[in-house]
């Protein structure tokens, strides 16, 4: 055990993300720090914009604590936003409000790619993430672990190269077909700048660490694997100090190549059945997830129901979650009705 947690007064996540046994699973919640609770949006309204809220430290670590004290969730996640990597890199960007983001100058040229920042010096520009883990972790004083965070190198490479969200990246995916040499280039600089990024994230705290591959399901099977499960690998290898969640969003088709990485836990979506995710990825990983966000929209008894059969169908080696974000119109008494019926169900 390490000093983090011997301190730690709920450690059950911690516990299952290394394959440990416990009487319940535990659960957390993807944008678990969001609009759904109402003193996020109070503490938004103090900022002129995302990025200024980001950029402040002490609001950052009460927006991760918010959750925490509200619906009693078993991990923090720490508030920040997959984004400040390119804009460490190089590349700034605007949060447009009802739009998302908007990055004015994108990766075209092998110039561009030259042109960026990377590595060390990249990690260096985001000292204002690691002040908010340290301010967290002491506020949070051991009561749940916390995660830190970062994009897979092929999310983060999609918003480089398109310039913003996009149903279907279609520029992005261009550029891995026109450009692929470039583009290996350009995902090796950001694999580089995130490892860097992520072990100051764990040497200022974080006590597990998650990948996001949000735009995974885009891909087919094949530029999946030459464009994003290699440098994912990269990142798990580099990653020894503490365990990693891998949440390839859409990537049901390659469960087994994920599942074959030195990561501990699998993050899934609700486009697969507990019982196929865990027939496909044999015993080892942990699994995370799936309810779809939409479940919780129901009413209070369908959700208790919702729950109850997922995590039967998942069985222990379960982290509880949603398949995706939580949407912030949720109503705040389902989401509470949901994380209590987890926290009281035995196994
Ligand atoms: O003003 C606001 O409140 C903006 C909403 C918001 C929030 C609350 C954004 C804008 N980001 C966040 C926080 C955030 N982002 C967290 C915080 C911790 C938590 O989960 O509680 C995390 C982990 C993220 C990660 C993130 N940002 C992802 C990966 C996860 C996912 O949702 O797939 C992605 C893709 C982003 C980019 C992003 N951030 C925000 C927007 C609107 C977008 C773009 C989405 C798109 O392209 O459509």
């Amino acid at each position: 055990m390490t000093e983090t947690e011997t301190t730690l007064q709920n450690d059950i996540f911690l516990r299952v993300a290394k394959g440990e046994s416990t009487d319940r699973p535990p659960i957390w919640l993807m944008r678990q720090a969001g609009r759904v609770l109402p003193q996020y949006r109070a503490l938004r309204a103090q900022f002129a914009g995302f990025r200024e809220f980001l950029f402040h430290p002490a609001a950052a670590a009460e927006a991760t604590i918010q959750p925490i004290d509200e619906l009693g969730v078993d991990a923090a996640i720490i508030f920040s936003d997959i984004l400040v990597v390119p804009e460490a890199m190089g590349l700034p960007y605007d949060m447009v409000e009802k739009r998302g983001p908007l990055f004015p100058k994108t990766i075209q040229t092998a110039q561009d790619i030259a042109d960026l920042i990377s590595g060390e010096a990249a990690a260096d520009n985001m000292e204002y993430v690691y002040e908010a883990l340290r301010i967290t972790k002491r506020e949070l004083n051991g009561r749940v672990p916390l995660i830190g965070f970062a994009g897979a190198p092929w999310t983060i490479f999609a918003y480089m190269v398109e310039g913003q969200g996009s149903k279907t990246f279609a520029k992005a995916k261009q550029f891995l077909y026109r450009e692929p040499v470039l583009s290996h280039l350009l995902l090796e600089r950001i694999t580089d700048t995130t490892i860097a990024y992520l072990k100051r994230k764990i040497a200022n705290g974080a006590d597990l660490i998650q990948l996001f591959d949000s735009w995974a399901g885009i891909l087919s099977p094949a530029q999946y694997r030459e464009f994003a499960t290699r440098y994912i690998s990269k990142i798990c290898d580099a990653l020894t100090e503490v365990p990693v969640t891998v949440f390839s969003k859409g990537a049901w088709f390659a469960l087994e190549d994920i599942a074959a990485l030195n990561c501990q836990v699998i993050g899934l979506d609700w486009n697969i059945t507990p019982q196929e995710a865990r027939a496909r990825v044999g015993e080892r990983p942990v699994l995370q997830g799936n309810l779809d966000p939409c479940f919780l929209y129901a009413d209070h008894d369908t959700i208790r129901a919702g729950a109850l059969q997922m995590v039967q169908d998942f069985g222990p080696k379960h982290i509880v979650n949603l398949g995706h974000g939580l949407y912030p119109d949720l109503d705040l008494e389902s989401v509470r009705v949901f994380v209590d019926t987890i926290k009281t169900y035995r196994y």
